[in-house]
């Protein structure tokens, strides 16, 4: 587990036949996310399956993904192995509806992506539609092709123990150390034959972490935020956010609602102040290219990691219940705090440290940052001004060292209730 929590940053990528279509179908542009596509016109399997015979990312570069996420910082990437539209973007000997026998492409891009992650330091995990499958009749979903009466729970129970446990065997068998299994939509699963998933990965691959949509009633291994959802709460248990770059998971080339790469950041420095990982979302295109504006929010975020990862990488909460800053949020590590700043410059307090200061800098520069600090023991009161310097360039980080590990008052910014 450790390698995860303290890996904090990672790539998600959904890729597959509806990144080819672009989130359009005839002469219609889904409002929703793209790889809902085929649910959302209701198109039969066999006219979807169509999108593969001319389905040929000869763009697709397994190297230069790798070296694109190891560059932004990131330790670890998941992509989708078979999203719902129940397309293995693997080779597999379950049937032929798959990257490697039905379309011109004819390669499989886990096998490369696997060899690329070794190569560029980054663990590969596979995204695994366990329950929706739109192809399978027994599978939860597609309710156009299929009739009520096809789709029983003996035959979502045969599909799960069909397709299911062999292509996850599939994966967990030909792409060396698989780092997670990340399984999505939970809905009619029951806690039995989540379980009986769960003990089948652990069999095959004891190493391989599991999240929470897995279903069931938490025999995983972290849980997963709700997509874009903000940390609600400083997180005790492994937990990951998700999130997309636009509003679409999968390649949606009119949606142009790009995050910055500022907001970007205030996403992962709040996650971290959470104690959550942050696995930020790619959709690359149907010829295998990252859309430029996901090119562009990698890159400057890469460089501010560059100068600031140590505020990151291993870090891990402080056990402040403070309020929302203006200013930006706070990470810790051994006798350390980082203050990464979103505005400034300015009077930066903060309250509740019991430490003394041993120096205070602006992380990268090393510009030293002035600091007073004031204790009142008699209020157990602690607080410390940062006299943030002019002429910094936000986001910037303020890297706080302490005499010892950090000591504080968790109630410091609380006034307490009536009755104590
Ligand atoms: C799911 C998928 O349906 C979607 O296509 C994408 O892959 C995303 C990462 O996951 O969508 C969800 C699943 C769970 C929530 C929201 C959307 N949730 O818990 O809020």
């Amino acid at each position: 587990m450790s390698w995860f929590t303290d890996s904090r940053f990672g790539m998600f990528i959904h890729w597959g036949l509806y990144s080819a279509a672009g989130g359009r179908w005839k002469d219609l542009e889904t409002p929703w996310v793209s790889e809902w596509l085929m649910r959302k016109f209701r198109i039969p399997r066999t006219e979807y399956r169509k999108l593969a015979a001319d389905f040929n990312p000869t763009d697709f570069d397994a190297d230069r993904w790798m070296r694109t996420a190891a560059e932004a910082g990131m330790k670890y990437m998941v992509i989708t192995s078979k999203h719902h539209d129940g397309f293995a973007m693997f080779d597999s000997s379950w049937d032929d509806y798959n990257i490697v026998k039905a379309t011109p492409f004819g390669r499989d891009p886990l096998k490369e992506l696997a060899e690329a992650g070794k190569k560029h330091g980054v663990r590969l995990g596979f995204y695994y539609s366990h329950e929706q499958d739109w192809y399978e009749k027994g599978a939860y979903g597609n309710f156009w092709d299929f009739s009520k009466e096809e789709r029983t729970p003996e035959a979502f129970d045969a599909y799960l123990n069909g397709k299911v446990r062999h292509q996850v065997k599939e994966l967990l068998t030909n792409y060396g150390d698989v780092a997670i299994l990340w399984f999505d939509t939970p809905h009619i699963i029951t806690p039995e034959q989540s379980s009986s998933l769960r003990k089948f990965v652990r069999d095959l691959a004891p190493d391989c972490l599991v999240n929470s949509r897995l279903g069931g009633t938490g025999e995983w291994d972290y849980e997963s935020l709700g997509d874009n959802q903000p940390p609600y709460k400083r997180f005790t248990m492994p937990t990951e956010g998700i999130g997309t770059m636009n509003e679409s998971w999968g390649y949606k080339p009119f949606d142009h609602g790009y995050r910055t790469p500022e907001e970007v950041l205030q996403i992962m420095a709040r996650l971290a102040a959470c104690n959550a990982n942050y696995m930020l979302n790619v959709g690359p295109d149907g010829t295998g290219k990252f859309p430029p504006e996901s090119l562009t929010i990698l890159k400057r975020v890469g460089e501010f990691l560059k100068v600031n990862g140590e505020a990151l990488y291993g870090s891990s909460d402080l056990p402040i219940a403070y309020p929302d800053n203006r200013w930006g949020h706070v990470t810790r590590k051994k006798n350390c705090l980082y203050f990464w700043c979103f505005q400034g410059p300015g009077e930066l307090r903060f309250y509740g440290i019991r430490n003394k200061i041993r120096s205070a800098e602006i992380l990268g520069s090393g510009t030293a940052v002035p600091f007073s600090q004031y204790s009142n023991p008699e209020y157990d009161y602690h607080r410390m001004i940062l006299a943030v310097p002019q002429g910094i360039a936000t986001p910037f980080v303020i890297k706080v060292t302490c005499d010892g590990e950090i000591d504080c008052n968790v109630r410091a910014y609380y006034a307490g209730t009536m009755e104590e």
